[in-house]
């Protein structure tokens, strides 16, 4: 297929006013009717034939006008509709087409999760459905009957608000009709039809309407389902607060369903979600879990404004609503949580998963220019780098003026498909600033390094910083230019006092606000009246999406570990002394950690002041960071070895503080998912992994106490990890009691899977193979094959990585088999292998033979082999 370019961008040639659709639901003969209201839209070639998009469509019958036309009248295709002789008056197509749901394992379009049926369409599932103009510049007023059997289907949703629901005269079959007011693109479509239970609640908005709200799960779980609905209630009046939006119909429905290939999915009054990131009680979630949920939800709300009432004007602009609404639901966890955690595990999000790909064969911009399937754009790069992007934004502006130019977003592309350029057109407009340089972010690809140096002069009590910034080549973008990188600055004195910045060399609103401008590609500033060599805190809350090399002393990160005031770039510190210990172990064969031990101790003898920042600095860096940090030539297994001997020197080291720790937090009172209680749980649970790495027999006993004992799924899983670490057979029975006591409870056995797939020890293959056969397994489900296969491939890398190339057979066995089945579960997982020119030498043969071996295969789908082909690029 051809590859398609933002620079070929055209309107539509047809407009669609309003679309009626009439669905009649049945598992394997669904009929869809479709009735259009088109016209030529005069920004359109006024010539044009009305093509519209299909994929496997099954086509009944079409009706111009009322008119039933002839085979000659019309050409269709499974995946198109063609009408040459078009009306020049505005006119009506009716179209009737025939789905099988059942057969749909694709999960795009209209399927079957369960005995339900339901619908994702984002971003080209609605052509799955009936012929369309698929495309998100296309908004339409849609209106929708749903028909099904009463006691299969007893629950019909749609988007927009309920309007009529009834019985169908002299049948077992039931209706529901729903209106949509709001002009949305198709991707927006949404349907529901099942036997599902419900939790209800209401939401009272600003100017005082009230909303019911609605989600929606398997009979069973409505319980599971209260924390979602309490993250609904403040994600709606957290929106109204921060950014003055409201919500706009009258009801708001969620539903849960088990088959999902994202997270989940933002239809207009109907959000469909992956039931992973609805489902939570204390004994089946971990407050990771809790986090999702509620950022999930949360990010899913946001869209109403960000995606739904402004949409983007073609794919390209997937950021437009994705970044920002990344930004929206971190900075909504963010004043939820604790700000500094938050941060620190988006940074460490963005590390772990975009920077790797910005680095590889798959990077590309934030808003790419070409593709070939945009389902494998879905990247941590258009989400997460797009939504550091809108924070550069911010804090180069200012709040106020961010926040103006959000309502001036608002206002102006309120009902519209817009693009990044009228985005940030708002913006230069509230700020009176030129942001041409800054869209840069938007349209080049990859990471910039920034390089600074110091050098103090005692004589002249002057300190000057040198900094320099380079993007390194990537696919299709060799030279590339300076961007600009807001970089936040603070100089401490010999006794952690912050110093005043003073300098010529900088305008004087940098110097006030701690904020360095660097749009160069080399800046030095000379800083005056420093009494004595100062300790530089820069990138200070990761105020930009870089990589900095640097190289202080490990004393000044000791210091800044001790003392900043900023508290990503304390833990930061933390990191940087850990990667230090790992790469001077690598280098040396000796393991210094005195320096990190130390200020880790200090940390520890202040624990309760913030606990979870605690258990973020006592958090090493995982074989994925070190693989990163290397860069080139990566030997998994001499990283391992490196990193496990750093846990086990510091677990000795800090033996009893840790101990002390581990009894003193130990859980007290009933289970609750706050930050305050989590961040008490994280700390516990990283000292008993600390313990356990640095006395086996010790670890194994506290971790079977605990997990024997523990009242919630986070303690359990903690102690179950730190069990699947240590081997033996204390693992296997707890893996085992662990299967006996949730067999059947799906989400909870993923864990389970997940666990056991990231043992580091050879058998783990074998073992991963084994499980593949489990009743509880199945290729066909989405979070069954992440929580087992994605979990082997992006988080044990010993064995994946292994020489003899098992786990790179397995990894190819599985893509092969899910492809036809599901295509972008396939491209999805075999982007695990999207840094593998770090590799050594030899892993990397083995994986070059193996991405040959699928792109020779014959009917791979579009999204696998884009994948393949770039990855091999
Ligand atoms: N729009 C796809 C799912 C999400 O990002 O919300
Ligand atoms: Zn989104």
């Amino acid at each position: 297929t051809a590859a398609i370019r933002l620079a070929d961008y055209r309107p539509a040639d047809f407009a669609i006013d309003s679309v009626e659709l009439d669905f009649s639901l049945h598992p394997t003969k669904t009929r869809v009717s479709a009735r259009l209201a088109l016209r030529r839209n005069p920004a359109g070639d006024s010539s044009a034939p009305l093509v519209l998009d299909g994929d496997e469509l099954m086509l009944l019958g079409v009706k111009l006008d009322g008119r039933t036309l002839g085979p000659g009248e019309y050409e269709a295709t499974p995946d198109r509709f063609t009408l040459t002789n078009v009306p020049d008056a505005p006119f009506t197509l009716e179209i009737d087409t025939e789905l099988n749901p059942s057969g749909n394992t694709q999960l795009s379009g209209l399927y079957r999760s369960g005995s339900a049926y339901c619908t994702q369409c984002e971003a080209e599932g609605f052509r799955r459905i009936t012929y369309f103009l698929d495309r998100p510049d296309v908004l339409s007023v849609y209106t929708t009957r749903i028909e099904a059997e009463k006691s299969d289907a007893p629950i019909l949703l749609s988007n927009g608000n309920p309007v009529e629901h009834g019985d169908v005269a002299g049948s077992n079959r039931h209706y529901a009709l729903w209106r949509d007011p709001f002009p949305k693109p198709s991707y927006l479509f949404a349907l529901v039809g099942g036997d599902l239970g419900v939790v209800r609640d209401e939401f009272t908005t600003m100017s005082g309407r009230v909303v019911e709200l609605a989600i929606y799960v398997e009979h069973g779980k409505e319980s599971r389902a209260a924390y979602a609905m309490d993250a609904l209630k403040r994600s709606m009046r957290w929106d109204e607060e921060k950014f003055g939006r409201e919500y706009d119909l009258d009801v708001f429905n969620i539903v849960a369903v088990s088959d999902f290939n994202m997270g989940a999915m933002e239809n207009k009054g109907l959000n469909i979600f992956n039931d992973k990131y609805v489902l939570a009680s204390p004994d089946t979630a971990t407050d990771g879990d809790y986090a999702g949920i509620e950022g999930v939800i949360a990010h899913e709300y946001f869209h109403n404004w960000t995606g739904n009432r402004i949409t983007c004007r073609d794919w390209f602009q997937l950021c437009l609503k994705e970044g920002l609404t990344v930004f929206r639901d971190q900075e909504f966890s963010a004043d939820m949580r604790s700000r500094a955690v938050e941060r620190i595990g988006d940074v460490r999000g963005l590390r772990l998963a975009q920077f790797p790909e910005d680095a590889g064969p798959l990077a590309h911009p934030v808003r790419p220019d070409v593709y070939q399937e945009i389902n494998n754009f879905y990247t941590s790069t258009v989400y997460e780098k797009g939504a550091e992007i809108i924070r550069m934004l911010r804090t180069l502006i200012g709040e106020d003026n961010f926040r103006r130019g959000m309502d001036l977003y608002f206002e102006r592309f309120d009902g519209t498909a817009a693009t990044i350029e009228d985005f940030l057109s708002c913006f230069a407009a509230s700020s009176g600033r030129d942001l041409t340089h800054f869209a840069l972010w938007y349209s080049q690809a990859g990471t910039p390094v920034v390089t600074t140096s110091g050098e103090y002069d005692s004589a002249a009590q002057t300190f000057a910083l040198k900094l320099s910034q380079q993007t390194p080549p990537t696919p299709g973008q060799s030279d590339k230019k300076p961007v600009v990188i807001p970089l936040a600055l603070a100089l401490f004195g010999e006794n952690g006092q912050k110093l005043d910045l003073v300098s010529e060399d900088a305008a004087p609103t940098e110097l006030a606000r701690g904020l360095i401008e660097l749009d160069s590609a080399e800046r030095v500033i000379r800083f005056r009246e420093i009494p004595s060599r100062p300790v530089v805190s820069l990138l200070r809350g990761f105020s930009a999406p870089v990589r900095l090399e640097q190289a202080p002393a490990s004393e000044d990160l000791e210091r800044l570990l001790a003392c900043d005031d900023d508290p990503f770039n304390r833990w930061q510190a933390s990191q940087s002394l850990a990667l230090r210990a790992i790469f001077g172990r690598l280098e040396t064969g000796a393991l210094d950690a005195r320096g990190l031990s130390e200020a880790l101790r200090l940390l520890l003898a202040k624990a309760e002041d913030d606990p979870a920042l605690v258990a973020q600095a006592l958090s090493l860096p995982s074989d994925i960071d070190l693989a990163r940090e290397k860069g080139r030539d990566v030997d998994p297994d001499q990283l391992f070895e490196a990193r496990m001997a750093l846990r086990a020197e510091i677990g000795r080291s800090l033996g009893s503080e840790l101990d002390a720790i581990h009894a003193r937090f130990s859980a007290a009172g009933a289970f609750t998912p706050d930050a305050a209680s989590a961040g008490r749980r994280a700390l516990r649970n990283v000292t008993l992994d600390l313990l356990a790495a640095g006395d086996a027999e010790k670890g194994r006993s506290l971790a079977t106490a605990q997990f024997e004992t523990a009242g919630n799924m986070t303690d359990k899983l903690a102690a179950l990890a730190t069990l699947a670490l240590l081997g033996g057979h204390a693992r296997e029975e707890a893996f085992a009691k662990f299967y006996a006591q949730y067999a059947g409870d799906a989400l909870v056995i993923d864990k389970w899977f997940s666990l056991q797939a990231m043992i580091p020890e050879a058998a783990t293959t074998q073992r991963v193979l084994g499980l593949m056969t489990h009743r509880e397994f199945s290729m066909s489900n989405p979070n069954r094959v992440r929580a087992l296969i994605g979990a082997f491939a992006n988080g044990n890398l010993t064995r994946f990585h292994a020489l003899d190339g098992s786990g790179y057979d397995l990894l190819t066995a599985v893509v092969l088999e899910v492809d036809p089945k599901n295509p972008q579960v396939s491209a999805r997982l075999l982007s695990a292998l999207r840094s593998w020119r770090t590799m050594e030498s030899r892993r990397r043969d083995l994986i070059e033979a193996r991405l040959k071996h699928i792109v020779a295969q014959e009917n791979l789908s579009a999204d696998l082999r884009d994948i393949a082909t770039r990855a091999l690029g």
